[in-house]
Parts: C-alpha cells; structure tokens; sequence
C-alpha cells in the first residue's frame, strides 16, 4: 500500500520543529550550542575564527527553515522551473550577506557580543567562496540573489570546484604568481553534503546506432559519480531561499577492483585520481578557450548531472515528457553548457524512445542562451577528435553523432532557403572545416535554442550584426534579444556601504527592504541634492569609505595612502581589451608632467591615489608583463618626494569580491576604459556609481546605458566609437602612422618606460610593441582624448559641491541596473515563469 507521511503523529513533528531564532537570547544559545556539539569546543578555547564557524553554522539552521519550506512550497505548488546552468558562481562571502537578508544582522551583533566577539572581526574569517573568472561569475551569483528575492522558481547548477580561482602573489621583481585558493580547507558551513542525490556519468564508451530509428545505445568506457552539496540562497525581506547546486565529481567504486586484482595498483589509483579529478579546479582563463580534454569532462559531467536531476525532479510530477517545457526552462549562461543539448537530445531519443522531431522540438523549447563576448578568441570551439577520434579517449562520441544529425537538419533547411550560397553553409555550419575540425559550441547553443541574448544593447546588437549575422537572417530578429546586465543592491551597496544605505532610508523615509527591491525609489534622492545637510553627510560617508581602504591597504601592505587626493580606480581581469596599459601609461604621463612643473605649480593640481587590482591569466604574458609595469611605476613614483604628494599609486593583490567590497564604497572616479565595442556590459561599473563614484569611460557595453541614465554632464567619456575600430585596426596594418605623430606625449611615455625609468631594462618591450606595431586595442588613437578626459576629471573634482551633486544624481539614477530588474525580465520574456512566494507560516 501508499506509505504514510509523515511516519508517527503529524502533531508532534510539527510541535517539535525548528523555527527562525529572531531574538538575541535564542541566537547566542545557538552559537554557544554550536561552538559545543558542532566545534566540540568550549568558552575557554574558542578564538574568532571558531566563533565564525559557530556563527555561521547557527545562521545556516535558520536559513534551512526557510530553505525547507520554500522547497515543499515549489514541490507542493508545482510551478515552471527555470534553472541557470553556469560553470563559475563568484559568490564570494556568504555570512554578511545571510544575516542581511534574513534581517537578523543586529540580533546576532548583540548576540556574539555578549559572547565576548565583534561581529565586524569574525566576518572577517570567512574566506570566499571564488568558484568563478570574474564578471560571468558574479553576474550569476548576482541572479541567484535576485531569484530567491523576487520569489521566482529558480535554480542554480554549477561544479564543486576543490580549487577555486588561484590566489594570487606579487614577487619582489612584480610578477605574478599563483598559488592554489584551497578554499574548503576550513570547512564550509554553507554547502549541504547530499549523499543520498547521486548520478552516474559516462566518459568514453561506445556508440552503436540501431538501425534506422535515429536511436543508438551507449555502452563501457569510464563511468563517474556525481554527488550532489547545496548552496541556500536567501532572499532579501522573503522566507524564499533557493538552491545552488554544485556538483562533485567522485570515482563510481573507490577502486577499479579488476586493475587491482591484476596486480595494477598504480593505474587502479590513477583511475580513481582521474575521477576526482573532473572537479578540483575552476580554469583560471577569462575570455580566452583552450580546447583541453579535462574541461571538456567537465562541461559533460555537469550538463549531464544537470539535466538527470532536472528530468527527475520533472518526473515526479507524473507529467507526459512532451510537457516538459511547459514544466522547465533553462538558461546557457554561455556556451561552456552546450552539451546539454546533444545530452537532452540523447535521453529523449535514445531513453525516452522519442521521435527525433518531437525531441528537437522539445530541446527547441526548453533552452535558452546568453552570449557574453564578441571577441573571437572568447568563442568556444572544440576539435572534433577530441569528442570522437583520439581513441582511446572517445568523450562522448554519441554526443558527436547527434551534432553531426542536428548539423545535417540544419545545413538543409539552410540550403532551402538560401539555395546554392556555399558560403553561408560553410560559415553557418555547427561544424568548422580544417585541420582538426572543430564543433563551434554558439552555432550549436543558437540553433538549439528557443532564445539568444546579449548582455547590454550596445552588445546584443554586435551579436545581432557580426557573429549571429547569419542566424539573423535564417530565423528573424526576433530570436536576438537584450537582457542589459544588473547587479543585487543588497551586496552592492546595503551590505558594502552600511552607512550610504542607512543615509538613503533616512532621507527617503522608506525601510530599506523596499528600495533595495525596487531600485527605482532611489530617484526620490534627486529632490535632495540641493539640502547642504545631505550633502554633508554624503560627503562625509564617502571620506570614511576611503579611510576604510586606507586603514585595509596600511593593514595589508604596510602602506600609508593619502585620504585626502581623489581615489582613483580600475578594477578587473587584466587583459589588453580593458587597456590597463592606457591608464598606466596615463598615470605615468601625469608623473612627468608634475616632475616637470615647479613646486608653486604642482600645488594647484587636483592630488590622485591610482589603484589596480586583478588577475591575469596564468598563461597570459601581456597582461603579466602589465602587471610588473604597474608594481614597479608605483616603487618610482610613490618614492618621489617631489610629486608623491599629488601622484600615488598601488597595486592590491590578490582582487576578490571581499576587496571590492571595501574599494568600490571608496572611489571618487573609476575607469572603464575598453576598446569601443570590446566589452560587452561590464558590471562593475554599475556597482561603482551606485555607491555614487563617477565614471571615466568609453563609449562601450553597460557604460552607454549608464549614461543614458545619469545624463551625459555625470559621466566622462573619451574615446573613438565603435564603427571607427575597424577602420582604424586597417590603417594600422596597412598605412601606419609613427607613434611620435600620432601623439607625441605617448611616444615619450613609451621612450621613458624603453629608457629604463622605472628599471627592467628591456623587460617591457614586448608590451610597448604591442602598442608601437599593430596597435590593436587602439592605445595610440585614444591615449590623446584619455589624457584630456582626465584632466576634466580633476577640473570637476575642484568643485567640491558640484562633485557630490553629480555623486548623488549618478547614485539616484541607478535604478534600471538592479538584476532584479533583469531576473525579472528573463522570467517574463524568456522563461515564462512566476513569482511564487512562499507564504510566512
Ligand atoms: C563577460 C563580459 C563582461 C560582462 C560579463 C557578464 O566580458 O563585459 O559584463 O561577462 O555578462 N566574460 C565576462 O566577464
């Protein structure tokens, strides 16, 4: 017969359920709980770090009450699901951000106070959680916080990575090293071990097709093990907490028994090595693809784990398969899930005994897919012998089998409707002729997708006119949309700058629970800017955001900096496309320039504090070599007593989410300075202007839009436009003009850095080739109308008054770069889910 649920009376196990702790009593009894039966420790030999542990495990019990009901809530309700399917998830630190959400954050200050603890010093202990590159990370953890706050059916799906990205060391010499972020070391409260929710995943194998059914069976090779942890993701003001689940790689039997029994210890060990191995580490490279196996493992493992829970979950409604779009929707953030459409095709057809038309038209449905670069080197291809031939390392072979029916679907009714243009076949092709040939991962992600989108207008219209051209004429333009980028104000600006976020409920006379959901209530600053008080107080706050750095930078590095200049700063990925090298130079340009100046004259120019922060690809030599540049510019200038006064700069190591927390709260000026049409949106120049520090920038990605919304007299912007970079690349090669004519305040730069000036004799040569030869990020076209820019930027600052006039309009008009607002525009326009909240039992 049907079980009963709940086993034992109904009553009790409600009675004895647990509920949110909300007062300060209940919270320390937990921590004191914790510290005792979780640590095994005691008042008298529990230091900051075990109090963090207990902290954390105690808001972990309060978040899984609310993680429960939101799970039996969906599982009860029933509704569309969409599930975000991204390999890098840059969370960085949860318990700030827990406690915030919850609105539990002063109860437990209290609390671990009367403990003996601050809580600012023990979340301080927490390490981050760095699954991720940089912006295509955040901006996924970003919607994972948007979903569970505007109550959506959402989950997330992403690899346990052992090793999150590297962390990173300046050598005395200005290198960078990297050294392994074992970042589970200490143990990590947030993740739930799910032992019980396992799935096998093939490696290797054969394939052998039956008969003319389209179908095939799929036998032998490795077979893996896929373990389930969750992630809780609390919603801000809701009892919704959705999931995040990360999946782990493990051998399927400890041991291969007939390698060992074969007296093979070693290659019995190496298999079960080789297991783990799919999910130690997250690829540091950042818009650039290498085609190794063992990514392409990983990208299998999870879209294969993936969509098996996905299919189980959709099982249990008991639904026919057909309906399983109208049950799951799921979202390609990028390419690197692609797989997951051979992978649906193949259980459909192969599992499920579909027709292949009624699988396609299902796979048609249920996926979507967002490009987030233009940039070619960024687009994902993987030689065909890798998924077939390289015997005997077949990665899933039935997979490619699939590729090359979809391809040939495709390819025909290309031809019908373009007749004869051979071109067009070849250039839309899943498949890349030449030596190897390769499987071009966006072809196969658009063809089978319901939709495509780009990450800014600016972007989704290059996609629209270069790299899906094609596309866009074969299915219309109604395929190719625009979700611009957001990010969550709750860790942008309430967790980052507790004081600014205290400062506008004040003063718009609102709890902040509501503008931090509805963004656009910041407008309601713009009456305000005339009140001297206000501005006194912004003002105020921004200053003690720069000591905090101050203080952070003189803990950290041993390294005074001066509070009083006007903070300046670039943060991101090193590569040659964001032109770290234009602003170095630029900062180098300013150093000679003030040398030159007598001291009366020096005293009148506007005193700037430059910071970096970021990470190059380990492999990437450009962008090394302009990291060492920066570190020993700052050794020279900060060592100048003639213009160290009006001229500093530093390099932060090791850039994380934690360090941009402090150093996004603390800038006047921030440069986004991109080639035109290189960056796609960016995302950290939302996050700088909504803590009301201006933009220096290029008419490129989200910082057109930003414009847009803050008014063009808020912004700087320099630089040549889009339409004019290919034309300008052309001269380049073609009709070179001497950097000494182009800009002669560049040539010296170049000559001075050649010269020795900041010592290495020679070392940078490769980099100032760079920009003495092709040129091909522009540095010489721009660097002219940059210096400018710069120079209106100190001209505003002098204005003290009209600069936090501009900081509080810029903040005020942020609204739209909410990722509430995206989430919700993917829920409505893509997905065509609901918002399902979870009623307060
Ligand atoms: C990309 C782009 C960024 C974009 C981010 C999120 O380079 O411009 O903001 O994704 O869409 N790979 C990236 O970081």
């Amino acid at each position: 017969g049907k079980e009963k649920w709940p086993r034992g009376e109904e009553k009790i196990w409600k009675e004895c359920s647990r509920h949110l702790d909300e007062d300060v009593q209940s919270i320390t009894k937990s921590v004191v709980n914790h510290v005792q039966t979780s640590l095994a420790r005691q008042a008298y030999n529990i230091d900051d770090l075990g109090a963090y542990q207990a902290a954390a495990l105690s808001v972990r019990d309060n978040l899984l009450v609310n993680w429960n009901d939101t799970q039996l809530h969906y599982t009860r309700k029933a509704p569309k699901r969409a599930y975000y399917l991204s390999l890098e998830f840059l969370m960085g630190r949860t318990l700030d951000n827990a406690l915030l959400n919850l609105g539990l954050k002063s109860q437990y200050k209290d609390g671990i106070k009367e403990l003996g603890f601050s809580l600012e010093d023990i979340l301080e202990q927490e390490r981050d959680a760095a699954l991720g590159n940089g912006g295509l990370g955040r901006l996924a953890a970003c919607y994972l916080d948007s979903s569970a706050s505007q109550d959506l059916p959402l989950w997330g799906y992403g690899l346990r990575y052992k090793y999150g990205i590297f962390q990173q060391l300046i050598s005395p010499e200005g290198n960078q090293l990297e050294a392994p972020d074992p970042w589970l070391d200490n143990q990590n409260p947030w993740e739930l071990p799910r032992l019980d929710v396992t799935y096998d995943v093939r490696f290797y194998g054969h394939a052998e097709r039956i008969g003319e059914t389209g179908r095939a069976t799929w036998s032998g090779g490795q077979e893996v093990l896929a373990v389930a942890y969750d992630v809780m993701i609390p919603g801000c003001g809701t009892k919704n907490t959705n999931n995040l689940r990360l999946w782990e790689s493990k051998p399927k039997r400890g041991f291969d028994l007939n390698s060992f029994n074969a007296g093979n210890y070693e290659g019995a060990v190496e298999s079960s090595n080789s297991a783990a191995a799919i999910t130690s580490v997250l690829y540091p490279n950042d818009h650039t693809t290498f085609g190794k196996e063992l990514r392409l493992k990983q990208q299998y493992f999870w879209t294969a784990a993936s969509l098996a829970d996905i299919l189980r979950r959709f099982k249990n409604l008991g639904k026919p398969i057909s309906e399983f779009p109208d049950f799951v929707a799921i979202q390609l953030n990028d390419t690197h899930p692609t797989l997951a459409i051979p992978e649906l095709m193949r259980i459909l057809v192969d599992e499920e005994e579909l027709r292949w038309d009624k699988a396609w038209e299902i796979v048609t449905n249920t996926f979507f897919f967002t490009n987030h670069t233009v940039l070619p080197e960024a687009l994902e291809k993987w030689p065909v012998p890798l998924l077939e031939h390289l015997l005997p390392r077949r990665v899933p072979e039935r997979h490619l089998q699939i590729i090359y029916d979809i391809n040939m679907q495709f390819l025909q009714a290309v031809e019908k409707k373009f007749p004869g243009d051979r071109d067009r076949l070849a250039r839309m092709s899943i498949i890349e002729e030449g030596v190897p040939k390769q499987v071009r991962m966006a072809n196969l992600a658009c063809i089978g997708d319901r939709k495509v989108n780009g990450v800014a207008e600016l972007h989704s219209e290059l996609v629209r006119t270069t790299i899906m051209k094609d596309f866009v004429e074969f299915y219309g333009v109604s395929k190719f949309a625009n979700v611009t980028n957001g990010i969550t104000p709750r860790r942008w600006l309430d967790q980052c700058n507790p004081e600014l976020s205290t400062l506008i409920s004040k003063t718009l006379g609102i709890d902040k629970t509501v503008w931090l959901k509805d963004l656009t209530k910041l407008e309601g600053l713009l009456a305000h800017t005339e009140d001297k008080k206000f501005r006194d107080e912004w003002a105020a706050i921004k200053q003690r955001n720069k000591e905090r750095l101050a203080h952070h930078v003189q803990t950290t590095l041993g390294l005074t900096v001066n509070t009083h200049a006007m903070f300046d700063v670039q943060i991101k990925r090193l590569h040659e496309y964001k032109r770290q090298t234009l602003n170095i130079l630029g900062v180098i340009h300013r150093y000679l320039t003030l040398k030159a100046m007598t001291p009366e004259e020096r005293k009148k120019t506007n005193p700037r504090v430059v910071f970096f922060a970021g990470k190059a690809a380990p492999a990437y030599y450009i962008a090394k070599l302009t990291i060492r540049l920066i570190v020993n510019v700052a050794r020279v200038i900060n060592d100048d007593p003639d213009t160290k006064n009006y001229l500093s700069l530093y390099f932060l190591p090791d850039y994380s989410v934690s360090l941009a927390e402090v150093l996004i709260p603390a800038s006047d000026i921030s440069q986004h300075i991109s080639t035109a049409g290189t960056e796609a949106s960016g995302t950290s120049n939302m996050k700088f202007c909504l803590n009301g520090g201006l933009l220096l920038g290029t008419v490129d990605g989200a910082n057109i839009e930003i414009a847009e919304e803050v008014g063009e007299s808020n912004v700087f912007f320099f630089g040549h436009l889009t339409p004019a970079v290919e034309d300008l690349r052309y001269q380049h090669l073609y009709h070179p003009v001497p950097v000494e004519e182009k800009s002669p305040a560049l040539a010296n730069v170049l000559n001075q850095v050649s010269a020795g000036l900041f010592g290495d004799g020679g070392v940078y040569e490769p980099l100032l080739n760079t920009i003495r030869q092709s040129d091909y990020y522009l540095i010489t076209d721009d660097f002219d109308s940059y210096i400018s820019a710069l120079n209106m930027v100190d001209e505003a600052y002098l204005d003290k008054d009209e600069w936090v006039k501009k900081s509080i309009r810029t903040t005020a008009k942020m609204g739209k770069f909410s990722s509430d607002r995206a989430i919700m525009d993917y829920a409505q326009e893509y997905w065509n889910i609901e918002q399902t909240p979870v009623p307060s039992s």
